[in-house]
């Protein structure tokens, strides 16, 4: 019996098929237990010595299952740390690291540019009110100029803004009546405009204004002009055209050189050898008045720009659909721009 045990200890490949052996052997229903139970029937001189007997069987049989389950646990261990290295010698995986988008970056340094110049950053919602949008900017309801910007109406008194020039409004009126006010507002504008190589149905834009006592005109030509130098280098040409916006007076455009044709004439300055990069001028007094402001008072100038243009002006990017479509190849160029 004990040889036989010792055998199937011996032959025991895991701590299971041990504790079966055990079990069988040792267990309350094992030979052993019912050896020792039956002394009683025996004859009193050979009690003593089955006894003994049946005992020495026992511890054999528990010692060597004993140091079977130290070595099977030992030997269990030592291929869970063998199959669990780790080879720090091995190279990493290298991360596909992505970057902001082009016109993030840009944006954030138009913003440093005007922040130097004294400007603070202001927000507004791109779900804007009709007033807002126009009627706070001298677009009183069935105005014709309010063609000038196809819009996304959601209800007849909701719709996506179409410039972010809602934002002098809502500026001004925080202000109650007093200056300075002087802020840019980047953000995204909807347009119901035929997408093509200048022009895109959602687009992003940058608002100014600055609203304080006797501020002129050549404060606005100043600051335009710092911009575009800074912008795109003293030796690009920069002119201002005679514009019209109900909501500025006088009102002018600001024009850059077209870089991608030297003035020659190619399809994005569609032959003229300028792009049009923002609408300015001087607050109109209706503007002030209906946010709260005394226009007799207090005069100010304001400027809306579209960075997508400017983008393709510094960088030589040939169409605007570039920044939408979202093609890595070609946002990738920019990561280091
Ligand atoms: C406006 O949106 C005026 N709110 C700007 C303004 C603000 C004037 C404050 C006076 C005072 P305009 O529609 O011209 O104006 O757009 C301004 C700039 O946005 C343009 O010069 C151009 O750079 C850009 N832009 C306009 N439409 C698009 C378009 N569909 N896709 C890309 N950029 C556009």
């Amino acid at each position: 019996l004990r040889n036989e045990a010792l055998e199937k200890v011996k032959k025991a490949e895991n701590v299971k098929e041990l504790q079966d052996v055990r079990v069988s052997y040792l267990g309350k229903k094992g030979p052993i237990t019912e050896v020792l139970r039956g002394m009683g029937k025996l004859p009193a001189e050979e009690r003593p010595i089955i006894g003994q007997l049946a005992n020495e069987v026992r511890e054999s049989i528990a010692k060597s299952i004993e140091e079977k389950q130290t070595q099977l646990e030992k030997e269990a261990l030592e291929k869970q740390l063998r199959e669990e290295t780790i080879d720090v010698t091995l190279p990493g995986r290298p991360n596909t690291v992505g970057g902001p988008h082009l016109l993030t970056k840009l944006i954030q340094e138009i913003e440093d540019l005007f922040i130097g110049m004294g400007f603070e950053v202001a927000e507004g919602p791109e779900v804007e009110s009709d007033y807002y949008n126009f009627e706070a900017l001298n677009l009183p309801k069935g105005h014709p100029a309010r063609d000038m910007q196809d819009s996304f109406y959601i209800t007849e008194e909701i719709l996506m803004r179409t410039h972010t020039s809602p934002v002098q409004a809502r500026t001004m009126e925080k202000h109650e009546g007093k200056g300075p006010v002087k802020i840019i507002c980047p953000g995204k504008v909807y347009r119901r405009d035929t997408d093509d190589a200048t022009h895109s149905h959602q687009f992003t834009q940058i608002e100014g204004l600055y609203v304080d006592k006797n501020v002129r005109m050549s404060d606005l030509k100043g600051v335009l002009n710092t911009f575009a130098k800074k912008m795109f280098g003293e030796d690009r040409e920069i002119r201002l055209r005679p514009s019209f916006f109900p909501f500025t007076e006088p009102s002018v455009e600001m024009d850059i050189s077209c870089k991608m044709c030297h003035g020659e004439g190619c399809s994005v300055c569609k032959g003229t050898g300028w792009i049009e990069i923002l609408g300015a001028g001087m607050v109109h007094p209706n503007v002030l008045r209906m946010a709260g402001f005394d226009p007799d008072e207090y005069n100010g100038f304001a400027f809306g720009m579209g960075p997508e243009r400017i983008a393709m002006l510094k960088y030589g990017v040939d169409d605007i659909r570039h920044f939408y479509i979202n093609d890595v190849r070609f946002l990738k160029q920019f990561h280091h721009a």
